[in-house]
């Protein structure tokens, strides 16, 4: 057994924009916990959640890692994530694994795009947060500016718990046990010790009656529900300072950590659901040891040598050595012949997991990401919210270098998405291609050198098309007589439909107006399945239609000649024929994207921008004298943006982009793709 139990534990994901020093901190804060002996750097690849070849090469966090220590009576688990935008989604895998967020935020570059859409996520879903400012041991003078900035941003309820010392050298609490006479950088102890009193009071009533009738001093103690709640409900968000390169601000820090942030019986409970589509129904967990087993795996890792890892986060239950679980609705119960607490990329041994912690199993073929664990048939169809990933806009089509690597390729591939469901594979028939799709270049470009430096498969690739779809635009009727007369058996089948445009996204729908058997019920999924075949090979430019609904409103069968295959055709058929006659058009994908540049560039970059059809939705200008630009742009016009954005701002921009939206793209566009 652990010599914890559930309510020593905290876990903490730490995001946050990249450079930001998250792994720095957490290869700090295992030393001065004396988990590790040898303190390692990320510039000279030898830190411990830094552990993979490629993170040592690249000197970035690529993958989430687990590192966990024990601080005075506590067990900490924390998580590093990537703070580069292409690996967003793999950052955000972890989230549903713990209580709360450990933000880090640069000194110097203040919120950057990650270290919004993480606070943004995290807020989401419920997660108290708390705010680390690192990298102050350079950058002192803005801090105050800073602080503000957070405020505006994400609240008032963001507040100092500690501040730094006039020079810069260590912090001074203003929480546990203040000291009025201490000398801040800024503002000072006592106000800013008044201040969060006051913000965790606020859930409290009849504590600030005490504190205000009798002037009492709260204890820490006293105060700790109240400051749960307040952390629960976003209204408080603490601010430390640190600097993980100096040692400066580590023990405050890690108190912090152990007596403010929730454990997990405090904090937002896990949100479990019971059954299936409208069958859906959110389910309480007890957390209790002594329950049924339920677990929830968040990541895999899969490794040529140690195979499948999952790693889990149990919720209620107990799990041992030599016990016996159900992965989701399976059936076959397989056996645990070991657990594992992960050190960065080694694997300690553990007897038995309790509520609450994170570990992991290795070599179960069957575990995957959001997959449930557990020991009784109770609890299947059991299932946590699918989390809402970012969406893929870049991809790379892919080809085995030598003839015959197909399936290999094709094995490797779903390797890297089972690891990082923000990847995607799409074959393109039409094309004959199989193209990897991710947030960005670099997401797919990591992904492929995994794949062959890790799982030794070497892929040729080349530009894909951009994801161009098809539409229509007006509502049309059409109708096709499928006969064919060949010697032995005949075919017939004869289909009246009308197609309509639908909103943007909505993707498909099919309906069935036959009345009076004029085609037998069993022939109409035949008529669906032709149009979604000609759907997938579109009428202009061989590109995917979407957004249309078809209504079937008529046809005629023949009692011997019809089949499945004559409804098909006849399906396909009038299908394309009413596409011709709705205005059909080709859509091209946008993106929301944010570019931050030194304020000076502003000119330069809009002017760029708008020359390759971007919209200006809005700017805003940042504290530390730069500016975040916020455009939607076709995907198609940002081919080489990142060269285009070095080359204008001398290295100093950075943007990220989500995927917006399908619009019609203008008629040069269409025009050219046609031919
Ligand atoms: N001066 C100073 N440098 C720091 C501090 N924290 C981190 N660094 C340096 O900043 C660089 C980036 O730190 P990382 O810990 O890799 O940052 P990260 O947030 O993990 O970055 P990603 O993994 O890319 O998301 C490294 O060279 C660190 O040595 C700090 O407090 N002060
Ligand atoms: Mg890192």
């Amino acid at each position: 057994m652990p010599e914890y139990r559930t309510a020593q534990i905290r876990n903490l994901a730490l995001m946050g924009h990249t450079g930001s020093g998250k792994s720095t901190l957490i290869e700090a804060l295992l030393y001065r916990a004396h988990a590790i002996n040898n303190r390692g750097r990320v510039d000279k690849g030898t830190n411990h959640a830094d552990f993979t070849a490629q993170e040592q090469a690249h000197h970035h966090s690529l993958e989430p890692s687990f590192l966990s220590f024990d601080y005075h009576e506590h067990h900490i688990n924390l998580i590093d994530t990537p703070g580069l935008a292409d690996f967003f989604g793999r950052a955000l895998l972890p989230l549903p694994a713990v209580e709360s967020v450990l933000l880090v935020v640069h000194a110097d570059r203040g919120i950057e795009a990650v270290t919004q859409r993480a606070f943004e996520h995290a807020r989401e879903q419920g997660k108290a947060i708390v705010v680390v400012i690192n990298h102050i041991d350079d950058h002192l003078p803005g801090l105050e500016a800073l602080v503000e900035q957070i405020q505006t941003r994400f609240g008032h309820g963001c507040l100092p718990v500690n501040l730094p010392l006039a020079d810069g050298s260590a912090v001074a609490d203003c929480y546990f046990s203040p000291d009025s006479n201490t000398q801040t950088l800024f503002s000072d102890v006592a106000s800013v010790h008044d201040e969060l009193i006051d913000t965790v009071l606020e859930e409290d009533e009849a504590l600030m009656e005490l504190y205000l009738e009798q002037g009492e001093s709260l204890s820490p103690e006293q105060l700790h529900a109240p400051l749960e709640t307040a952390l629960r409900q976003g209204h408080l968000v603490p601010i430390c300072f640190t600097s993980a390169e100096q040692d400066i601000g580590l023990s405050a820090l890690l108190k912090v950590l152990v007596e403010v942030m929730p454990n997990p019986l405090e904090a937002t409970p896990p949100q479990f659901l019971k059954g299936w589509d409208d069958q859906e129904q959110p389910v309480t967990i007890s957390q209790n040891p002594e329950d049924h087993v339920l677990a929830h795996v968040f990541r895999v890792g899969i490794d040529p040598f140690v195979g499948k890892m999952g790693v889990v986060r149990l919720h209620q239950g107990t799990i041992d050595t030599g016990m016996r679980l159900l992965i989701g609705d399976g059936r076959k119960p397989f056996k645990i012949s070991h657990l594992f607490k992960l050190q960065g990329g080694k694997q300690l041994e553990l007897k038995q997991a309790i509520p609450g912690d994170i570990f992991a199993l290795a070599k179960i073929d069957g575990l995957e990401v959001d997959a449930i664990l557990h020991d009784s048939h109770d609890e299947d169809h059991y299932h946590m919210p699918k989390l809402a990933l970012p969406q893929p806009i870049f991809g790379l089509a892919v080809k085995p270098k030598r003839r015959g690597d197909e399936q290999k390729i094709a094995d490797v591939l779903h390797k890297l998405v089972a690891e990082d469901p923000s990847l995607h594979i799409e074959h393109q028939e039409n094309q004959n291609e199989t193209v990897l799709q991710g947030l960005g270049d670099l997401h797919v470009q990591i992904a492929l050198e995994k794949a062959n430096e890790v799982f030794n498969v070497d892929m040729d690739t080349a530009k894909p098309s951009v994801a161009y779809k098809e539409t229509i635009t007006a509502p049309a009727e059409a109708m096709h007589r499928h006969k064919k007369q060949t010697g032995g058996a005949g075919q017939f089948g004869e289909v009246h439909l009308r197609i309509e445009p639908l909103s943007r996204g909505e993707g498909f729908q099919f309906e069935s107006q036959v009345v009076g058997g004029a085609i037998p019920g069993q022939f109409i999924p035949a008529i669906e399945k032709g149009v979604k075949e000609a759907m997938a090979q579109g009428f202009l430019a061989s590109f995917p239609m979407q957004d249309i609904k078809v209504v079937v409103l008529d046809g005629k069968h023949h009692a011997v000649d019809s089949k499945e295959i004559a409804f098909v055709a006849a399906g396909k058929k009038a299908f394309l024929e009413a596409v011709s006659k709705a205005s059909p058009v080709i859509l091209e994908p946008l993106v929301d994207m944010h570019v931050q540049v030194p304020q000076d560039k502003m000119g330069d970059i809009t002017g760029d921008l708008s020359a390759h059809r971007a919209m200006v939705c809005g700017t805003e200008a940042l504290d530390n004298s730069s500016v975040d630009i916020n455009v939607e742009a076709p995907l198609a016009a940002l081919d080489d943006y990142a060269t285009r954005l070095k080359a204008m701002t001398g290295g100093e921009g950075q943007y990220s982009m989500t995927f917006s939206r399908y619009e019609v793209a203008p008629p040069s566009v269409q025009e050219s793709l046609m031919h």
